[in-house]
């Protein structure tokens, strides 16, 4: 037999090999065994070109390589091949049908209270009143004494504050505001003179045994308007513009005469209950007595005026607080505020 016919009949050999060859390892194992550097059966026959007689040399080098490239060929045609079919199987099993209808994405939306609180900003912007931040976790001397409010208040209690357990000067000194009132003083400290015009907004905390009115977050938003000749009456016309512009003409307003150590006269405004319609019997939402407290307010006490340099025989201002939860309530009448931070998208898409 010539050696072109033995070349041949391995070449046969090899290709029929690797046509039985379905998956990658196998396609390898066949390139080990007929291409393989060290091994491989076409390397042994290159290698021994050098061991034939000297007529016969080149003919036997030249099939050799023609052997070597015709198997790589074939290897590279069949490595091609498989990954066509790869491509195509991918094609039927994981194809996207897009005739079937899309999954919908649900669209997100701003919590109530959230809303609420931009609106009420954004009614006191109007007035010129501009958006001041502070802190939520206090000194003691903002949230209490610069507030006026004595070591022995009942408000600092451990009942109502939640204090941060960090000693300094071995004595607690740090809590999570209770309200939003020491942003007073904050921010009177960075105005070096009035006119000071001012809302701020967030969250507050105390230790409360909760209710349908009464929750351990709250919202609130302090405003202070402190300047020359500023009186009791701003104080009322701003408070009923407020209510005007969040609740319309129809709602009724009352002020009550109240007690806040940081403000002289003090007072609490409150809207007619949407629950009882003001009747008050047994209304769990207004306690039996037709009213929704939504502020404290009133004229800055005149030592805090002179505390933050100010001149009190010149400068006068009111303040208020506001409980934004509240206000939320009454606008779509809401009978429980816990509903507001238990996280239900049921009740939460409402709005
Ligand atoms: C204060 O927090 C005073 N700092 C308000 C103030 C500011 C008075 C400036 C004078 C001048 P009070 O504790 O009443 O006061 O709270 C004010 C408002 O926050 C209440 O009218 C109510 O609307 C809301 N609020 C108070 N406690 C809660 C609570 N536990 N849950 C929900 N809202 C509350």
């Amino acid at each position: 037999m010539s050696t072109e016919d033995s070349f041949d009949q391995l070449r046969t050999r090899a290709l029929a090999s690797l046509a039985e060859a379905r998956v990658d390892a196998e396609i390898d194992a066949w390139r080990v065994e007929w291409l393989g550097r060290t091994d491989g059966r076409v390397t042994a026959l290159l290698r021994a070109v050098r061991e034939q007689p000297q007529d016969q040399r080149a003919a036997f080098g030249q099939a050799a390589n023609g052997l070597k490239s015709a198997l790589e060929e074939a290897l590279a045609a069949k490595q091609d091949d498989l990954k066509r079919q790869a491509l195509a199987a991918l094609s039927t099993t994981q194809a996207i049908d897009v005739t079937l209808p899309g999954r919908p994405q649900p669209l997100g939306r701003l919590h109530p209270v959230t809303q609420t609180l931009r609106d009420c900003l954004k009614a006191f912007q109007e007035m010129g009143f501009r958006v001041a931040e502070g802190p939520e976790v206090e000194w003691a001397y903002y949230n209490f004494d610069a507030a006026r409010i004595p070591e022995d208040h009942p408000a600092r209690d451990m009942w109502d504050t939640i204090w941060v357990n960090t000693l300094i000067d071995g004595e607690r000194k740090m809590l999570l505001r209770t309200h939003t009132t020491p942003n007073q003083v904050r921010v009177m400290e960075r105005t070096p003179e009035p006119p000071v015009r001012v809302v701020v907004p967030g969250k507050c905390y105390r230790q409360e045994a909760t209710d349908a009115t009464h929750e351990w977050m709250l919202t609130q938003i302090e405003g202070l308007a402190v300047d020359e000749g500023v009186r009791m009456s701003d104080l009322k016309g701003v408070l009923y513009e407020f209510a005007r512009k969040m609740f319309g003409q129809e709602r009724k307003v009352i002020f009550h005469h109240s007690y806040f150590p940081f403000v002289e006269p003090g007072v609490e405004m409150a809207m007619d209950c949407f629950i009882c319609r003001g009747s008050g019997a047994e209304c769990k939402t207004c306690h039996g007595t037709g009213w929704i407290e939504i502020l404290g307010a009133g004229m800055v006490h005149p030592e805090i005026i002179d505390n933050a340099g100010y001149d009190s025989a010149k400068h006068t201002g009111f303040a208020f607080g506001i409980g934004v939860e509240r206000v939320a309530l009454l606008r779509w009448g809401i009978e429980d505020i816990r509903n507001f931070y238990q996280n239900d998208l049921r009740f939460l898409r409402q709005f």
